[in-house]
């Protein structure tokens, strides 16, 4: 495969202004004709070869102003040797596909019975021959034909010119979009469906129809997701300014979809798990997960779409600052400064679950990368979320009005444009001279050129006669593939002073300033070291640094227990509360980590501490749920780094909930029952934090009493399993009961199979759930997930339901998945091989499992290599798949 390098960029010889597409869509062989306006790049010949990218396509004609002419076909891409030597010319081109033989999932196929599109990266491609990349731009006007009674709804981008009748029990529609785009943002649909539709009035007074199409019998699931878009749409017109701008704009929900949801312009198609909910069916993560994603492809109509990518390296340039926009905006819906920090609590625990590991191992890149041989392996956390942390280390450091200064200058520049991170970047530092963005953008850009997790060391000392305390900060990075040095980037570090005596915050005041500045504060480093000194600090301070997670770095504070005991119980920062909570477990099973003795008895300290976050009534109950959680696995893994036992760190972790779960037993027990919803199901916040809080304590209470022999809690959270008014609290229930193992947890799963047969998105959540449960300390893991491929709803060619059991399984399962023999490996190795035939690209995601292959210690490390290895070697592989393991093993 080739490898696509960023500083190979070059402008098209050609640019593609306008296109007619007209579909007669058949699902064996669908017929395209493309009527396209070219015109020659100022820069390029007269006469130069226009070069189009196709993949999988029958070209039936091709003609050049009315004329024939002639064309090579050469590796997926369609030559035209000598266009016509005009500056513009008319190219018509006829083709056919094959949705119905599209298992990918990529260009046109079918689901359900329907067609549908997914263009970005690079599908455009298997639709019609095209100039297939972001910076090559056209306003599409698209008309579709198909049978009436099969495909009713006939949906593309833009708005309804007309619609007719047509022979033969057939119809059409005809849809203009009067912005031009890039191909990766055409779409169309025709299936049977139903929708759900709203009419809203602008700020500016204009009128906009809103639709929700789903197939029928899923329209009592679609007002979570009308609500979601309305309140995105009002939300980025009072934050940002950015107003709708179609006359119409919809939502289309389809059951197979590689992707969450896909932005196309004024036609989203979405995933049926980010559209689909109620109460009964959905839980208070999957209903948050909607109004996000829900908001996300929203947003990307200014961000991606009005302002798109240059090149698919910039990627970061939407998708960052697009998670960045639907972050803020599930905080502001959320509403209170500590529903707030909940949200951040899980956008890092995000983040150092998935990015850190990522940004560790073989598949390490910049936030810009710099080469890719395929993009679809570049759709990565390092460019959405480390991506949308960098933008929000510009909000830091240049304020929220700054920042939103910064944007306005960026759309009054780029607005119709396909850009680079550098425009992004320049447009926020330009709009705030002065500002240390400003000052150090070439130290700030560091963040999107460099790969890996800055490690930020911190180290005070205090001088209680001078009542001076000097902060030392150094960061440092390690090599990461294709930078085996690092730069000093710009690291934003919010801070604070916490007196150690009586946890007051303590003015800020540095040396040589006039006054102090309050009990909070930037500091901006720049420097390999850097040393801070404040004056006058009054009383002995523990230092809180990197409040709110103000950069993605990994901090070494070299704290010890009791500085962080004062800041779980005092901090001014939740986040930071939090933090410290999370450093007191890992450091308890850190501690533990060598040999193989079990867990010591925790200490008195420490399980007051948590008892004292349970118990305390200022504290809103999510924040609470956050505290008691443990770091996950997967994470204490990546502190680790090398020579990791996944087994060890199981077992010690589950002798840590099991002592959390018998040293707080009456508390849990108070939580749960003080945590029950009294009034009707409400998705908010309020209510999921309690709810929230009260199946973690059902989950502590069965993992006691099964662990303890006794009958009682477990058959409570079978009675709860059984009553429950929504999803939230059944699988919350069913949950506790697979988790600890119960005798329950089999009638209880088989009685959720069967109240719910039929139901895909519940179904997902049976299988998953299965996947990922604790395993027996006989094993068994993995026959249970090799018994439910075959099970009679099992299916490989759905994303959804393959996500939810092998990824379930080979990536949040650890202590399943890497047994001693191996033969976790060889099931993953079957099971990519097998996917990468149908589809390669969410083969490649499963293919990603092991990435972190190198950090296990024997005997896992060398059967995962051989694994890998023989991935590898397989005669025939996708590029996806081939990237993937090539980079593991090199
Ligand atoms: N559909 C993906 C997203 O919105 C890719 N654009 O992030
Ligand atoms: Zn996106």
């Amino acid at each position: 495969a080739t490898v696509i390098r960023r500083e190979d960029y070059a402008a098209p010889a050609y640019w593609i202004r306008s296109v007619e597409l007209t579909f007669d869509l058949d699902p064996a062989k669908t017929i395209v004709a493309s009527r396209l306006t070219v015109e020659r790049h100022a820069d390029a010949a007269p006469g130069a070869p226009l070069v189009l990218h196709g993949d999988g396509l029958v070209l039936l004609r091709c003609l050049a102003d009315g004329e024939s002419v002639s064309f090579r076909q050469d590796d997926g891409l369609l030559v035209i040797d000598n266009p016509p030597d005009q500056p513009s010319f008319t190219l018509e081109i006829r083709n056919t596909c094959a949705p119905e033989k599209n298992t990918q999932l990529s260009g046109l196929y079918t689901s359900g019975g329907g067609f549908f599109t997914q263009c970005e990266a690079e599908g455009f491609r298997r639709i019609t021959y095209f100039l297939d990349r972001p910076d090559v731009m056209a306003v599409y006007t698209v008309t579709l034909r198909a049978d009436k009674a099969k495909y009713p709804v006939l949906l593309s981008n833009g708005n309804l010119l007309e619609q007719a009748d047509l022979p033969n029990g057939r119809h059409m529609a005809k849809w203009h979009d009067p912005f031009p785009k890039p191909s990766y943002l055409f779409a169309l649909v025709a299936a049977d469906l139903v929708c759900r539709e709203q009419r809203i009035t602008a700020r500016n007074g204009k009128e906009h129809l809103l639709q929700v199409h789903v197939r029928r019998g899923d329209l009592d699931k679609t007002e979570h997701a009308m609500n979601a878009l309305i309140a995105s749409v009002a939300w980025d017109e009072a934050r940002f300014g950015l107003p709708l701008d179609l006359e119409r704009f919809m939502v289309v929900a389809v059951g197979d979809f590689n992707m969450g949801a896909m932005e196309n312009k004024g036609l989203n198609i979405f995933n049926t798990k980010y559209v689909l909910a109620s109460p009964a069916t959905a839980t208070d993560d999957d209903f948050a997960g909607i109004e996000s994603v829900v908001a996300h492809e929203y947003f990307h109509n200014w961000t991606g779409n009005r302002i798109t990518c240059r090149d698919w390296f910039q990627l970061s340039l939407k998708e960052g600052l697009t998670v960045y926009r639907d972050q803020e905006f599930s905080m502001d819906m959320a509403g209170s400064a500590s529903a707030r920090a909940v949200l951040r609590i899980d956008a890092v625990r995000n983040l150092r679950a998935v990015q850190f590991p990522e940004d560790a191992g073989p598949m390490a890149h910049p936030v810009r990368p710099d080469s890719y041989s395929e993009i679809n392996n570049f759709y990565t956390a390092t460019v959405y979320e480390k991506g949308a942390e960098v933008v929000r280390m510009m909000a830091t450091l240049v304020g929220r009005a700054g920042f939103r200064a910064g944007m306005d200058l960026y759309f009054q520049r780029h607005d119709g444009q396909a850009v680079t991170c550098d425009d992004f970047a320049q447009a926020i530092a330009d709009a705030n001279p002065g500002s240390a963005l400003a000052s150090h953008l070439g130290h700030f850009k560091q963040w999107y050129a460099q790969a890996g997790t800055p490690r930020l060391q911190a180290r005070g000392s205090y001088n209680e006669a001078a009542r001076r305390y000097t902060l030392t900060l150094r960061q440092s990075g390690a090599p990461s593939p294709g930078q085996p040095e690092k730069q000093p980037g710009l690291v934003p570090v919010l801070m604070g002073l916490v007196a150690a005596d009586d946890g007051r915050a303590l003015p800020l005041k540095l040396e040589g300033e006039a006054q102090a500045t309050g009990t909070e504060r930037v500091l901006v480093l720049t420097e390999a070291e850097q040393t801070f000194t404040f004056v006058n600090v009054e009383a002995p301070p523990v230092p809180s640094l990197l409040r709110g997670f103000s950069a993605p770095v990994t901090l070494d504070d070299g704290l010890d227990d009791a500085a962080l005991l004062v800041l779980l119980q005092h901090d001014a920062d939740a986040f930071n509360r939090w933090e410290a909570g999370q450093r007191l477990s890992l450091g308890r099973l850190l501690a533990a980590l060598p040999g193989d003795a079990d867990l010591p008895p925790l200490d008195d300290a420490y399980l007051q501490a948590l008892r004292r976050v349970l118990r305390d009534d200022t504290l809103d109950p999510a924040f609470k749920d956050q505290v008691l959680q443990l770091p996950s696995e997967v994470y204490v893994a990546e502190v680790v780094g090398s020579e990791v036992n996944p087994q060890r760190i199981h077992r010690l972790r589950e002798q840590l909930r099991g002592q959390l779960a018998s040293a707080l037993r009456d508390d849990w027990v108070w939580a749960f029952e003080a945590h029950q919803v009294r009034e009707g199901y409400r998705p908010n916040a309020a209510q999921a934090g309690q709810r929230a809080l009260a199946n973690q304590a059902l989950r502590m209470l069965v993992l006691d009493a099964v662990a303890s022999g006794d009958t009682v809690w477990p058959g409570r959270a079978y009675q709860r399993f059984k009553d429950a008014g929504n999803m939230t609290d059944r699988f919350g229930a069913l949950s506790a009961l697979v988790d600890a193992q119960s005798p329950l947890a089999e009638p209880a799963l088989a009685r959720f199979h069967a109240l719910f047969a039929g139901d895909d998105l519940v179904i997902d959540k049976w299988f998953n759930l299965q996947a990922t449960a604790n395993e027996p300390a006989s094993g068994g893991g993995l026959q249970r997930v090799k018994a439910l491929m075959q099970h009679a709803d099992f299916s490989l060619k759905n994303p959804n339901r393959a996500r939810a059991l092998l990824s379930g399984f080979c990536r949040d399962n650890p202590a399943a998945f890497h047994r001693t023999d191996a033969a976790g490996y060889v099931f993953w190795a079957d099971r990519v091989l097998e996917l990468d035939a149908i589809n390669p690209q969410l083969a490649a995601r499963l293919a990603r499992a092991m990435d972190r292959w190198r950090a296990l210690a024997e005997p896992w490390r060398s059967a995962a290599r051989e694994a890998v290895a023989r991935v590898a070697a397989a005669p025939r592989l996708s590029d996806d798949v081939r990237e993937i393991v090539t980079k593991a093993l090199d």
